[in-house]
């Protein structure tokens, strides 16, 4: 066999049923490898075209984070590979496993600046959570596959090959089976997977829950790419503790459960921020005390006398925050035998003062905004679709304001409906994450909630959704600008909106998506008819496009600024505050 068609053949016997790339010179062996395999098998493993590698990667991380499965990126050298950076070191952010493969120059014409060549092991290795340039062709087989155990094991990732075309046209025998020894890394995984929570962990955990009388679950994305969502639903409620969940954690409790306190942080709900300032103990479940979530570490959570932390990757203990207690292993198996051994020492707490007092912030504290406005408001706009999807849909997102407002007006009944770039904070991941998490849900609806200017970073993928007629719902909350960053200008700016206003553009986003193949492309200016356009948006059958005229001077509140600790909360004019909160600038070090 060729070197290409032994790395398809590995693909397939990693059950990939979906490749996204972008064909070219370096790449063109496998390409062909992956057209003649599809013609001899029933077309098993289709590829899918993006406009632009970038597309590609976040179709492929997209796939990846809707079903757990590894998502796979085909892309050429030189310009093909460095436009998968962004999505690679976004991958890399929110622990996403994607495998991406890179043609490459031929071996003897690496290093001599060839036609589309770029440093691709030195370029990702900075970025990704594994680099091979595989010049052996006698390991390609083992590489490719030691690539997929290397994404989806431990802290999942993103993992980088990079084939020479020589490598690619080499023959010889396919083996079928073996992986390169990579001893270190197998150690450590096999040392995660063995990880027991011994006895006295557990008892030390349980004594310290026993004298609590606040505690709270902070749950992150770790609870979701381990797949413990299960195990977090069954703990927390079989001893009844609260949940608040990072960005990336969102759905790994139900976010309409009794226990679930919805998202925490920088634009947190007020009544989890203020939850997790009153409890006295606090369990961090595959979250990692990101500055988003513990802008002020010193402060977050300082009225906890018990803090643990559990995670799969050891330098994330004690990183940011000192912590009490701690367990480095597989979640959802650290989740069950705490349970069992909660039950078998038929460990009983009652909390319900708490849970009294949890309520009540829940109440006082909800989410609002000005519902009698003659704007059509964003949160409104959210309201009316997440009383049709009811907390199925599957929503991906851009970046910025209308992102956040997702985040904190959708409902999520389940893990791996919620596809946000949250680390790296990615404008333009929304059509591409929804374009693969389609592929990878295909009986799933999925809506893309998008920014006008997020989606134009990747406005040309609107052609990828009518091509493979993806019944994709697309939504531009357009205020004409980059409203996160104007929120920011205002706040800490004095106003000054330098490079960020767009009400001058003559982009006409409807007739961009009829020009691209929608056949439903609305745009809705008229807040009466928000209930009517919506429904009828929602349930169009195929791919459909709407571009919303909301409020430009719409905010995302609460806000906890820069640096600052929950106290410092600003809520806004609709939600009340416990505080008296003043608006401060941050300290230039506090400025990102
Ligand atoms: C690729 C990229 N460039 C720049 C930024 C900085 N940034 C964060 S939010 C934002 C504005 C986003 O505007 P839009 O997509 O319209 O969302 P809105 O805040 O208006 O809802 C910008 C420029 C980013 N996150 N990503
Ligand atoms: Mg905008």
């Amino acid at each position: 066999m060729t070197g290409a068609d032994m790395l398809v053949q590995v693909l397939a016997d990693e059950g990939v049923d979906t490749i996204f790339g972008y064909s070219g010179g370096a790449i063109l062996p496998i390409y062909d490898a992956v057209f003649r395999y599809n013609r001899d098998h029933d077309s098993a493993m289709p590829l899918i075209v993006p406009a632009n590698e970038q597309g590609a990667g976040f179709m492929a991380a997209g796939y990846a984070r809707a079903s757990g499965r590894v998502g796979v990126a085909l892309v050429t050298s030189g310009p093909g590979a460095t436009n998968t950076v962004t999505p690679v070191r976004d991958s890399m952010a929110d622990s996403v496993p994607i495998v991406v493969i890179c043609g490459q120059v031929p071996t003897t014409a690496i290093g001599t600046d060839a036609f589309q060549e770029a440093p691709v092991p030195s370029i990702m290795g900075a970025v990704a959570k594994h680099v091979f340039l595989i010049t052996d062709p006698a390991k390609l087989e083992a590489t490719v596959r030691t690539a997929f155990e290397i994404a989806r094991t431990g802290r999942p990732g993103p993992v980088v090959l990079d084939v020479p075309k020589d490598v690619q046209n080499w023959q010889g025998v396919f083996l079928g089976s073996g992986r390169l020894a990579v001893p270190g890394y197998r150690q450590r995984m096999n040392r995660l997977a063995a990880a027991k929570l011994p006895e006295a962990a557990c008892a030390d955990f349980f004594a310290a829950l026993q004298v609590a009388e606040r505690p709270m679950i902070y749950a992150g994305g770790g609870v979701i790419n381990g797949s413990a969502a299960q195990d977090l639903r069954d703990f927390s409620q079989a001893f009844q503790i609260p949940v608040v969940t990072t960005l990336m954690g969102i759905g790994a409790v139900d976010t309409t459960h009794p226990l679930s306190m919805r998202m925490l942080g920088m634009h947190g709900t007020a009544f989890a921020n203020y939850a997790v300032d009153d409890c006295d103990c606090l369990l961090a479940l595959g979250a990692r005390f990101d500055d988003r979530v513990a802008g002020n570490p010193a402060k977050f959570a300082g009225n906890a006398k018990f803090i643990a932390h559990f995670d799969i990757d050891a330098s994330e203990i004690g990183k940011v925050k000192r912590v009490d207690w701690s367990h480095v292993g597989l979640l959802s198996d650290a989740l069950r035998a705490l349970l069992e051994f909660g039950k078998r020492r038929g460990f009983k707490r009652d909390w319900s003062r708490w849970h009294r007092h949890c309520e009540a912030l829940r109440a006082k504290y909800a989410m609002n905004y000005a519902r009698d406005s003659q704007f059509i408001q964003p949160y409104y706009v959210i309201e009316e679709i997440n009383r049709l999807t009811r907390g199925e849909a599957i929503i991906t997102t851009g970046v910025g304001q209308h992102q956040m407002w997702a985040a904190q007006y959708f409902d999520f009944r389940s893990p791996r409906l919620w596809l946000t770039s949250g680390s790296m904070g990615t404008m333009g991941f929304g059509l591409p994450a929804a374009v693969g998490a389609q592929f990878a849900q295909r009986g799933r609806l999925v809506i893309d909630i998008d920014g006008d200017a997020s989606i134009r970073m990747n406005i040309g993928e609107l052609e990828t959704v009518t091509t493979y007629d993806l019944p994709i719902k697309v939504i531009v909350l357009n205020n004409c600008g980059d409203g996160m960053v104007k929120q920011w200008q205002k706040l800490f700016h004095k106003g000054r909106l330098s490079a960020s206003d767009k009400s001058l553009h003559t982009k006409d986003f409807v007739k961009a998506a009829m020009a691209d193949g929608f056949k439903h492309a609305v745009r809705l200016d008229q807040k009466a008819d928000v209930p009517r356009v919506i429904e009828e948006f929602i349930r169009f059958k195929g791919p459909a496009f709407l571009e919303v005229m909301i409020d430009r001077d719409a905010g995302v509140y609460p806000m906890v600024g820069p640096g600052q600790g929950y106290s410092d909360m600003i809520t806004g004019e609709h939600i009340p505050s416990r505080t008296q909160v003043e608006i401060k600038a941050p300290d230039a070090s506090e400025m990102f």
